[in-house]
């Protein structure tokens, strides 16, 4: 799969000689400045959930201007990080210091990485907040959006921001595969630098998109395994595409990008790029997020079974109890648009 046969197929798609059966290939995400909490529940939130670029989102954050890949050179450029070709299914993986990646990120020629042939340009996400607890004061969660996890105190507020924040750091073209994200949980992902073009699929569609990875996959499915049988990421075959509308955003810096869960999506940097990204669960997920829950129970209690998550939260169990249950469980069956139901459109 690649972004450029997505675009190929919107533009077939655009020239259709049936308009009214075939709704438009490309449909342009919304773009907002500074809404009002009731109007984002009201506009984006209910029912399936609609994408929306929030302008400035982050023009008021220090890492605004702060978070710049000298910054991270500088601070935390000593550590090693891990990076690969493609975030979901890596075919070739490198562990360097993080201030060379850097490096390779905005001159990959400069850097020993940009001699290493590989289908697609080096990649690397990195959960920084739990270790440099000081980048939590660079930027403030949107007050427009509520996110329940955002409640928990002291450790497990801790263990939320290790597990489920994340840093994305890569040159230009690197590329996030189509996936649903983890669990059916929203998600925002904000630019710091550099600017990347996002396409998405409503979860009424993704249904039609063969071989997609079915939603509920865990960040480590994504990261690093197959699960058996579902984790074929799809749309090699772009004709498979044909009337399935897709949703596209150019994502610049200080702007956020809303994903609803359940909504298949695939990210393409246009340039050097810095995005941060936060998956989080609200009155508008919870149910599909518990649905998911229960059918991956075993793959949860492996994700959240943290010696940090254990002891805040006194847990007695332990994600070996389930081991065996995970290796038996079969693949879902169903897709997004099963979970989050349909709506009125
Ligand atoms: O920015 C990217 O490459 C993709 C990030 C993403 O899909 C996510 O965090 O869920
Ligand atoms: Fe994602």
């Amino acid at each position: 799969m690649s972004v450029a046969n997505l675009e190929t197929l919107a533009f077939a798609n655009t020239a259709s000689t049936e308009p009214s059966a075939c709704p438009p290939a490309t449909v342009p995400i919304e773009r907002r400045e500074a809404p009002s909490r009731e109007e984002f529940s009201r506009n984006y939130l209910q029912g399936l959930g609609r994408p929306v670029v929030v302008t400035g989102a982050a023009d008021s954050w220090p890492a605004r201007s702060k978070w710049t890949f000298d910054f991270f050179a500088g601070r935390y450029g000593s550590e090693t990080i891990l990076a690969l070709d493609d975030p979901i299914r890596p075919t070739i993986g490198r562990r360097l210091a993080f201030s060379d990646f850097l490096v390779y990120c905005q001159s990959p020629s400069l850097s020993i990485l940009g001699q290493v042939v590989t289908p697609r340009p080096f990649y690397a996400s990195y959960r920084p907040f739990s270790d440099h607890p000081e980048l939590l004061d660079d930027f403030h969660q949107f007050s427009f959006v509520e996110n329940s996890f955002l409640q928990l105190r002291g450790e497990l507020r801790d263990w939320y921001h290790k597990s489920f924040g994340w840093l994305f750091f890569g040159p230009n073209g690197t590329v996030t595969p189509l996936h649903v994200d983890h669990f059916m949980l929203h998600s925002c992902l904000t630019q710091l630098a550099g600017s990347k073009r996002v396409l998405l699929f409503s979860p009424k569609d993704t249904g039609r998109i063969p071989g997609l990875r079915p939603p509920g996959a865990l960040l480590s499915d994504l990261f690093f395994q197959d699960e058996g049988g579902t984790a074929d990421t799809g749309v090699e075959d772009p004709a498979s595409l044909v009337g399935v509308p897709t949703y596209e955003a150019i994502l610049n810096p200080g702007e956020m990008i809303f994903i609803p869960s359940g909504w298949a999506h695939t990210v393409t940097s246009l340039e050097p790029s810095i995005t941060m990204s936060f998956d989080f669960v609200n009155e508008y997920n919870l149910i599909p997020h518990l649905m998911m829950l229960s059918r991956k129970l075993p793959q949860w209690a492996r994700q959240i079974d943290t010696p940090t998550f254990r002891r805040a939260n006194q847990v007695r169990w332990s994600a070996r109890d389930f081991a065996a249950l995970a290796a038996s469980s079969p693949p879902p069956s169903r897709i997004a648009g099963d979970l989050r139901g349909t709506r009125s459109e």
